[in-house]
């Protein structure tokens, strides 16, 4: 079996390629010459083996590091260097000065965590060709907490991956490939993640372990992480002292369930000092929580912050919450309503070491939704967005739908909580609410494929993540770029052409998918493939309502489920009438009928044909223009996309045909180009 690791795809973005500009390279070579990387430690040992390996990659020459800072050194790193007033926690400043006859770049920080993202930015600003006189800058993070959630299991697979098995576990155990989770460590670190939980918010028994009988798995992972500054947290199982501990209650306010956990948070910290806490989803699909004992949100979470408190641990409970048990024929309860409902009277009742963790829409991870009201209506309470880059719905990881589009419009969404510009990703930032802790985190797409991700386009969603936790401000455009540089090398036709295609390919998905914010029509369980009604009769509260006459579901508060009413007022009115409702989401505010005229002038029935058309029409551009690719990419990769761009086209003909005859023979409209419908 040939070596994965010797493979470019395993690599992603951290290849180190030599640079190819020969004039380039030997500029650097000449102002490159020595390092010295003062402190010591593990976060130091590790900006020591980076920059060895990515300035021999870049550079192909031999490197040498030393400890001391000698003046002679032309790249110094070192903490808290010179004028350091503006650089925050774990922000960096890279800066170019003349000492004396040659020039000598300073990467200096207030942390080790600040220092290792500073050697990382300046790899990167190297392989992107940047003049080394031109490096001056500081870089602060905009997020305090950048997270990846794992939904990795302990028997080795993974809820809702789609790129292989776990790279932590395998049978109940820690994998024997250590090396990978610290390469997995070096990518996270590399754009700036700062935490990650490691195993699945839906806890097993198994998995309840990792604080139990396994947490020398647990003290083992954190240990690799904390190399590259990332803390690990845990999803525990709320009623783990039921579970797995000898009590019969899990009654957040009875002082044995407190006691418990105040004793097996002091037993894991004895083992992992630097744990950052724990990951709750509870009274969710099925998982306990307070609820059984007549119990809120805050109970539960307050009990245990309150465990964690001594040891700096923060608890994150997610707002996941909702009926899953509804009842098709119950026109008044929607789903959609259910985290605001839940959360919102709570505001303020959480403790200061307690996050909200909040999906970005009110439903679950479809191609298209609306930005969840929670985010602009808790006032009170530390918050953090949750996002999805495994692709659930999204075409989990066969088709190509790069996100980081979708998420640059919810962090840029408006939610006016304090007038206009009230931002999420503001929110976030904790500049608009007072919040002890904010950010984002995202459930991660990797598994242990050759390729980390399935499909090695959607390495870019997991590098867009982190660019984007690091700073939302930067643009789609830019984030896209740098990683198609660092991918496939800087060849402009390449750079262009692969651009081009992941920023259109959310849209693309979209149109051959479910339209106008409907969401699912997909195969239950499994969510791939179409199926419109699939989920029509379940009890998971994810209805079109489609009939002869029209579509989707009426969410106003004047005719409506009230849904409306859940935002600010700016926002309210907007989604409130049809009219002024953002057509993307038209179906999912609004019964339509299908005659219905849309600002394009065309109906909403011709709307779906059209761009179901579009949407199969648009993935054979993609191939056509991957395959004038071929001389310029990799052989293995080129044929890995190839295939997965041709199976991509098989599944949207699939989508436009089941779509658009399910639509044609309820509503009997035809096509107005009398294409061919079944
Ligand atoms: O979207 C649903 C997924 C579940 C997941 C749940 C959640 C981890 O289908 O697989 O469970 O969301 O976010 O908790």
């Amino acid at each position: 079996m040939t070596n994965i690791k010797l493979q470019r795809d395993y690599g992603c973005w951290l290849n180190y390629d030599l640079i190819d500009d020969a004039g380039l390279r030997n500029k650097y070579l000449t102002q490159l010459q020595s390092i010295s990387v003062t402190g010591k430690g593990f976060i130091q040992d590790s900006i020591k083996e980076e920059l060895k390996r990515g300035l021999e990659g870049l550079l192909g020459n031999n490197v040498e590091i030393v400890q001391d800072d000698k003046t002679e050194v032309s790249i110094l790193v070192a903490k808290n260097h010179g004028d350091i007033k503006q650089i925050k926690e774990e922000g960096f400043q890279i800066s170019s000065t003349m000492e004396e006859s040659h020039r000598r770049i300073v990467i200096t920080a207030k942390d080790d965590r600040g220092l290792l993202y500073g050697c990382f930015a300046f790899l990167r600003l190297l392989e992107l060709g940047v003049e080394l006189d031109e490096i001056n800058l500081i870089d602060n993070p905009k997020n305090r907490l950048r997270m990846i959630n794992h939904w990795d299991n302990m028997d080795g697979s993974i809820e809702r991956g789609y790129a292989g098995n776990s790279i932590f576990y395998d049978q109940y155990e820690l994998v024997d490939d250590l090396d990978r989770i610290k390469d997995y460590a070096r990518l996270l670190a590399s754009i700036g993640i700062n935490s990650v939980v490691v195993n699945n918010v839906n806890v097993h028994e198994k998995e309840s372990q990792l604080i139990g009988d396994k947490l020398s798995i647990t003290q083992t992972l954190a240990e690799i992480f904390h190399q590259y500054g990332i803390s690990v947290f845990l999803s525990i199982n709320y009623a783990s002292p039921m579970e797995f501990g000898d009590l019969e209650t899990a009654d957040p306010l009875d002082p044995s369930v407190q006691d418990w956990w105040n004793k097996k948070v002091e037993q894991i910290y004895a083992k992992i000092p630097d744990l950052g806490g724990f990951l709750v989803k509870a009274d969710s699909e099925n998982r306990p929580g307070p609820f059984t004992y007549g119990r809120n949100h805050a109970h539960g979470a307050n009990m245990l912050g309150r465990a964690l408190k001594p040891f700096k641990g923060v608890l994150i409970w997610r707002c996941f919450v909702y009926n899953c048990h509804q009842d098709w024929r119950d026109l008044k309860t929607d789903r959609a309503r259910a985290a605001y409902d839940h959360f919102k009277p709570l505001d303020g009742q959480f403790d200061d070491n307690v996050i909200l963790q909040i999906k970005n829409g009110p439903m679950d991870f479809q191609v298209r939704e609306p930005v969840s009201p929670l985010l602009g209506g808790l006032e009170r309470t530390n918050q953090v967005l949750e996002l999805q880059i495994t692709q659930e719905y999204t075409g989990q990881q066969k088709h190509l739908c790069y996100l980081v589009p979708q998420w640059k419009e919810i962090l840029n969404f408006d939610t006016f909580a304090q007038g206009p510009g009230s931002t999420v990703a503001k929110i976030i930032e904790g500049k608009l609410v007072p919040q002890e802790y904010s950010g984002i985190a995202a459930v991660v797409n990797v598994g242990n494929d050759r390729n980390w991700t399935g499909h090695t386009l959607a390495q870019a969603n997991l590098y867009g993540y982190g660019r984007l936790a690091w700073d939302p401000e930067l643009s789609a455009e830019q984030i896209t770029e740098e990683w198609v540089v660092r991918t496939f090398g800087r060849e402009r036709e390449t750079m262009e052409s692969i651009t081009k295609i992941l920023l259109t390919s959310w849209e693309v998905y979209e149109n051959y998918t479910t339209p106008l914010g409907i969401g699912w029509m997909c195969n239950p369980n499994h969510h791939y493939g179409p199926s419109v009604e699939g989920y029509e009769y379940s009890k998971w509260g994810t209805y079109h309502r489609a009939d002869h006459f029209g579509i989707g579901v009426d969410r106003t508060v004047k005719n409506g489920t009230g849904y409306t009413g859940q935002y600010h007022p700016e926002n309210a009115s907007r989604y409130e009438s049809m009219e002024s409702c953002p057509e993307e989401l038209l179906l999912f505010f609004h019964r339509v009928p299908y005659t219905y005229l849309l600002k394009s002038g065309k109906t909403l029935i011709q709307h779906i044909y059209d761009t179901h058309f579009l949407g199969v029409e648009q993935v054979e551009q993609y191939l056509a223009v991957w395959s004038s690719l071929q001389d310029k990419i990799n052989e293995q990769t080129y044929l890995h996309i190839l295939g997965r761009l041709e199976g991509q086209l098989e599944d949207a003909k699939e989508w436009r045909d089941v779509i658009n005859s399910y639509f044609y023979r309820i509503s009997r409209i035809d096509d107005a180009l009398h294409r061919k419908i079944y």
